[in-house]
């Protein structure tokens, strides 16, 4: 299944994990994980992303057999009702939630593309610099924009020359990037839009938005996760007007609403 890209479709975010830097332990449980999903259904969400590693700052991997059953049942309750992404960059864990009805990979190490085609899903190339334990520390670009770029036309090739028929590419806002790394990638989004490919971008509650913000009491500081639906509407508005085809949200309802009143 190929999605039609006639309008800005949704990707909600289903984290199970005990420690993503949102909602990090209230989905802990493959049964609190499936609740939250098909609540994000009803909201309108076009896609359920399922992931069962954290890809925040900082964050421990995870092993393959904690993954799996993470990940497994959650996908297999939720792909009757919508389609079901996978967040993992592990091909078992590719593999065991395909066969439990996932069609698309979501891979932050844009590295599971021959995966991809075997199987026949949808692949998500995102750009990471480095790894999420030491992604933040102190990361440096000369050009993010044509670095991040020239990343993602690789990826694409690599993709097109295996044989994924559904490919996605996302700059990977967070990933190894400073706030100005990340205003500089939305600024510039047009140019991710430019290489052909339809595009995803995730802000949805990030730290960078937290820095922009800062406090609403006036302390220094940023502004905390709960504070960040305005900044993270804002940002998935501005991303589907520059052209993008997917945001990653984990406020569906808000932001669908908001990409559907801007696309009339
Ligand atoms: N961001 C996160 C995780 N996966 N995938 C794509 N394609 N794009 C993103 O921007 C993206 C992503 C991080 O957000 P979240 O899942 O909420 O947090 P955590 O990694 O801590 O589980």
């Amino acid at each position: 299944m190929v999605l039609s890209l006639d309008r800005v479709r949704v990707m909600g975010v289903v984290n199970v994990t005990p420690d993503s830097f949102s909602d990090g332990g209230r989905l802990a449980t493959p049964a609190a994980a499936i609740a939250h999903g098909r609540e994000l259904v009803e909201e309108g969400a076009d896609i359920v992303d399922v992931g069962g590693e954290s890809t925040r700052p900082g964050a421990a991997p995870v092993d393959e057999g904690e993954e799996l059953r993470r990940v497994v049942p959650v996908v297999e309750a939720l792909a009757p009702h919508v389609r079901v992404s996978v967040d993992t960059s592990k091909a078992a864990v590719a593999r065991a939630a395909v066969a439990a009805g996932a069609t698309m990979l979501n891979d932050v190490r844009a590295s599971l593309h021959e995966i991809a085609a075997e199987l026949g899903v949808g692949w998500v190339a995102m750009h990471m610099a480095g790894e999420p334990s030491t992604m933040q520390v102190d990361p440096h670009y000369d050009d993010v924009v044509g670095e991040v770029c020239d990343f993602l036309r690789d990826r694409l090739a690599v993709a097109r020359a295996a044989g994924v028929e559904e490919v996605w590419v996302d700059p990977g806002i967070g990933f190894g990037k400073t706030t100005a790394h990340n205003l500089s990638l939305l600024r510039h989004l047009d140019q991710v839009v430019a290489l052909g490919a339809p595009v995803v971008v995730g802000t949805s509650r990030k730290a960078f938005l937290g820095a922009v913000l800062g406090r609403s009491d006036g302390l220094d500081g940023p502004a905390p996760v709960d504070d960040r639906l305005e900044g993270s509407v804002a940002t998935a508005v501005w991303a589907m007007t520059v052209g993008a085809a997917m945001v990653r949200v984990h406020d569906v309802l808000a932001c669908r609403q908001a990409v559907a009143v801007v696309a009339e």
